[in-house]
């Protein structure tokens, strides 16, 4: 089997205005759908970051990709991730995404077109013999994937624009009572059970209240995590650390509270010394292998969020997987805006992922049936959990009239990158920007 086609469509996706610390997401969110066509019939798809540079990124790979056999991933991994990871050490080569929107570090993008072409050639692979992806990766630990309620702070809107505006599932969720509603809304619909809040949005003492209301209202069987995004101060995240001990216990974690790994490192400590040993979490500090010996030195992580899209795909979701189960570390599953086949590959990930000790995040509740690509509509929840389907490869078909409707969404907006400051000041304050630590 050989490769003879790569189809790239860059889509866009009503996205609701959620809030985090880097701002607010515009109106549509940006995708592309990645197509590996082949001289045996099959194709293999997947689902990466949108907008110019990830899509130029791919589109340079094209002579590279025509006449690849699929099945040799290796050459393609070591030319483009392993210079990635090099590079990441280099003085100039900070990975972290602090100052970044989480996905968004141009020098992760030869590790995120990696990962793009690595899941397309696997669902390819797996058509070719019949098997689930994950069956492919070794087999799986579980056939089900439990998913967390992902909580945002919004304001009003359901996402879109004019004729191809959203209705707003979820209303404005701008205090405790509302992320409360918010989450007995997702709850019910898709049987969640554990919480993730993202905060760095309200003072701190809000987010707090927060967290309460929603202990009170779910109790200690739905374990909580909250996620800042970098924007508290060393001081701040220990203060937050030291209210909020009982409710982030027992399967929760406070995830990037405050910048880098040393302010981490002195969060941890000093929480210790109080005898508080809520594990933090990150996705900031923590995006690739070279990271990761750091983080355990300092102790500053002791759970490392995973994401196959630029992490470099699903293998090395898990080799994360061992390497933190070795160094005594977690795992747990970040996520950006995305649609069924991303959904899809995370799921088959995580089902061959020994150590995954938490459930994944996904922002999948955020997205409409209108805008899925997926054949067949929306990818179910039953309590909580995507089910492994008993279908070769990643076990998704593209619906190529959504994928038309998506390219065409895309044509009409004027943005190509994703710039949550810019929403927040076009939106909400002309003056907006992000400052960190902003408490
Ligand atoms: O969608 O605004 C958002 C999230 O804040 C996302 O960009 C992050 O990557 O999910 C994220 C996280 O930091 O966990
Ligand atoms: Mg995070």
């Amino acid at each position: 089997m050989r490769i003879t086609e790569l189809v790239l469509h860059p889509i866009a996706i009503a996205d609701p205005p959620l809030r985090s610390s880097c701002g607010r997401h515009a109106p549509f969110a940006l995708r592309t759908i990645v197509e590996l066509r082949t001289d045996s019939g099959i194709t293999g798809i997947s689902e990466t970051y949108g907008g110019d540079a990830p899509l130029s990124a791919l589109e340079a790979l094209r002579p590279r990709l025509i006449g690849m056999d699929p099945f040799q991933l290796a050459a393609l991994e070591r030319d483009l991730t392993q210079t990635a990871e090099r590079e990441s050490q280099d003085a100039s080569g900070d990975r972290t995404q602090t100052y970044l929107v989480p996905g968004e570090n141009p020098l992760d993008r030869n590790t995120r077109s990696f990962a793009a072409i690595e899941i397309a050639c696997l669902d390819l692979i797996g058509k070719a013999v019949g098997k689930p992806v994950c069956d492919l990766l070794g087999g799986r630990v579980r056939d089900r994937v439990s998913f967390s309620a992902y909580l945002f702070y919004k304001h009003g809107g359901g996402g879109g624009v004019g004729d191809d505006a959203r209705p707003d599932e979820y209303g404005e969720v701008l205090n405790p009572a509302a992320a409360a509603r918010e989450c007995r809304q997702m709850i019910h619909e898709y049987g969640f059970r554990e919480i993730k809040l993202k905060g760095g949005v309200l003072e701190p003492d809000l987010e707090i209240a927060t967290i309460r209301a929603l202990r009170e209202e779910f109790g200690a069987d739905y374990p909580l995590r909250i996620d800042p995004n970098c924007a508290w101060s060393v001081d701040t995240s220990v203060g937050v650390g030291r209210e909020l001990k009982e409710e982030l216990s027992g399967g929760g974690y406070l995830e990037d509270p405050c910048a880098s790994l040393e302010g981490m490192g002195e969060v941890r400590r000093r929480l210790l010394a109080e005898n508080n040993a809520t594990p933090q979490a990150s996705n900031v500090a923590v995006t690739c292998f070279a990271d990761v010996p750091r983080a355990k030195a300092l102790d500053a992580v002791q759970i490392v969020l995973s994401d196959p899209h630029y992490w470099g795909g699903l293998r090395n979701m898990q080799y994360l997987s061992h390497l933190t189960g070795v160094l005594g570390m977690g795992l747990s599953m970040h996520s950006n805006s995305h649609l069924g086949v991303s959904l899809m590959a995370i799921t088959h990930a995580a089902a061959a992922c020994a150590n995954l000790t938490f459930a994944c995040d996904t922002h999948y509740p955020w997205q409409t049936a209108e805008d899925e690509v997926v054949a067949g509509g929306r990818i179910p929840f039953v309590a909580g959990c995507v089910s492994i389907p008993d279908k070769p490869g990643l076990g998704v078909e593209l619906d190529y009239d959504q994928v038309a409707r998506g390219r065409e969404r895309y044509r009409k907006i004027p943005y190509r990158k994703r710039d949550d400051e810019a929403e927040m000041r076009r939106h909400v304050d002309p003056n907006w920007k992000r400052v960190l630590p902003r408490w």
